[in-house]
């Protein structure tokens, strides 16, 4: 709230005639999680400090785990009528360019929904039941990273139209709402995703080395991958030894991902010796996101070094996510103690270091033991009837891994985001580790040579990937 008053006040002073009639843009300052568990977010969509829709879940009454959104007031939304026989209405979910407007023509089968349209006063984001045994379904959000709901907003006596973007990778109701815009003049149509501001000028820093070749290109850059693998070594994920480190994966555009992986590619082909000697850490992004989630069958194996021997499985079952050891690889985990069974896979925070003794970070931690364990993995998130469980909620944490290869051991670290705090899904961001056997590395740190000899490498490497990309592009 603080934020955004703070945020339209700067408007003010800086446009005033963007804010006389122009579409006023509000990214929330505390993130708007939801998930089939019970909450209530009321959203204030102009700061005026009436709320204008509420969020929640699982509505009253309903046996399914749930997400509704309702209109108050004279607002609405834009929904479409659930099939006959069953009742009610689901919000409808937009791709980035809709019109949204009083007019829903090109919108197949949607019509605004306000609290007087039915019984319930809520439209469905989704919902899930399981029947005989499968996890059902409905919504038309769930597996979608960005998608929006149209809204009218209704004040000063007239129709105000605006959007949601609402983020919901998985294929289950959990995710957030991201943003939002509407337009300030009254009965004006505005398109899905209209208004947001240009990225700062530092980031466009940040990207715009990697990027300055490929902006604009991300379909012909997936083409080109194969190709780009061989050079890097590796089967279908990008390793190497990283300048810095990303901030966030999703706030990096798939080229520029793309083209740090070419740079990385050359970075080792032409200087792993050198880095090797000294002792170094080996940084990992996934090339596909790696989700999880509790209420999708799946397993994904994870290769840490790249040797095509599976270190690693992150397994999502019904209501819970485990992480599996191959071999004679360990992660650091909280034991249950007796009489419980099994283990939590323990949170650490960027900093701690993964060393032989994990009870020196905190004195439950310990080695996962296969040779002991019932299960043969520990539990990093599940939700049951009695709540959440397991410490891989609210936020980044990350995972102390010991891995063998070629008969060394390794410490290593993989880094997760959890970001709901009470639904228990999220994604692997990366891992790293140590090069050199039986060496400790803190959570969260990537390689950090020399400055200059840095410098000197990345820009070599950039200025010899973009020739090289830049060329077989024409
Ligand atoms: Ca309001
Ligand atoms: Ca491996």
């Amino acid at each position: 709230m603080w934020a955004q008053g703070a945020f339209l006040g700067l408007m003010l002073v800086s446009g005033a005639t963007a804010m006389a009639q122009g579409i006023i843009h509000v990214t929330p300052q505390q993130p708007i999680y939801y998930g089939p568990n019970q909450f209530q977010t009321s959203i204030d969509i102009n700061g005026d400090g009436v709320p204008d829709f509420t969020l929640f879940g699982p509505a009253p009454g309903t046996s399914v785990d749930n997400v509704v959104l309702a209109p108050l007031g004279d607002n609405s939304v834009i929904a479409i009528p659930e099939p006959p026989p069953d009742l009610g209405y689901l919000v409808a979910a937009l791709n980035q360019g809709t019109s949204i407007g009083s007019s829903l023509d090109p919108i197949l089968g949607a019509q605004w929904y306000n609290n007087q349209t039915d019984q319930f006063g809520y439209a469905l984001i989704g919902a899930m039941a399981t029947i005989d045994n499968q996890i059902s379904v409905i919504g038309y959000f769930a597996g979608q990273p960005s998608a929006y709901a149209g809204f009218d907003l209704y004040y000063n006596g007239a129709n105000h139209y605006g959007w949601l973007q609402i983020a919901n990778p998985l294929p289950v109701v959990a995710g957030q709402v991201v943003d939002w815009a509407y337009e300030s003049s009254a009965n004006t149509p505005i398109l899905a995703g209209a208004g947001v501001p240009e990225p700062g000028a530092a980031v466009q820093l940040v990207l715009g080395l990697a990027g300055v070749c490929w902006s604009g290109r991300n379909g012909h850059g997936n083409q080109r991958m194969p190709h780009q693998r061989r050079h890097a070594g590796s089967n279908d994920r990008r390793s190497g030894v990283l300048p810095g480190r990303p901030s966030s994966m999703t706030a990096t555009p798939k080229a520029a991902m793309w083209a740090r992986g070419a740079v990385l590619a050359l970075m080792l082909a032409l200087f792993t010796g050198s880095a090797r000697a000294q002792g170094t850490i080996v940084y990992v992004v996934p090339q596909q996101p790696i989700y999880y989630g509790p209420v999708i069958d799946q397993s994904t194996d994870i290769d840490l070094n790249g040797d095509g021997v599976v270190d690693y499985t992150l397994i999502s079952q019904f209501g819970e996510t485990d992480l599996q050891p191959h071999g004679q690889n360990s992660m650091v985990v909280v034991p249950e103690p007796p009489p419980d069974y099994g283990s939590f896979v323990a949170p650490l925070v960027e900093g701690d270091v993964v060393n032989p003794t994990p009870s020196s970070l905190n004195p439950v931690f310990a080695w996962f033991d296969s040779s002991t364990d019932p299960f043969g993995y520990s539990l990093i998130a599940a939700m049951n009837t009695a709540g959440p469980l397991g410490y891989f909620f609210d936020g980044i944490h990350y995972v102390g891994l010991e891995f063998e290869s070629g008969g060394n051991f390794y410490y290593g670290w993989m880094e997760i985001d959890s970001p709901s705090p009470d639904v228990a899904y999220g994604q692997v961001l990366g891992w790293a580790y140590e090069t050199t056997p039986n060496t400790p590395i803190p959570a969260g740190a990537v390689p950090e040579p020399s400055t200059l000899s840095l410098l000197l490498i990345s820009g070599a490497a950039l200025w010899l990937v973009r020739n090289r990309l830049c060329q077989s592009e024409r």
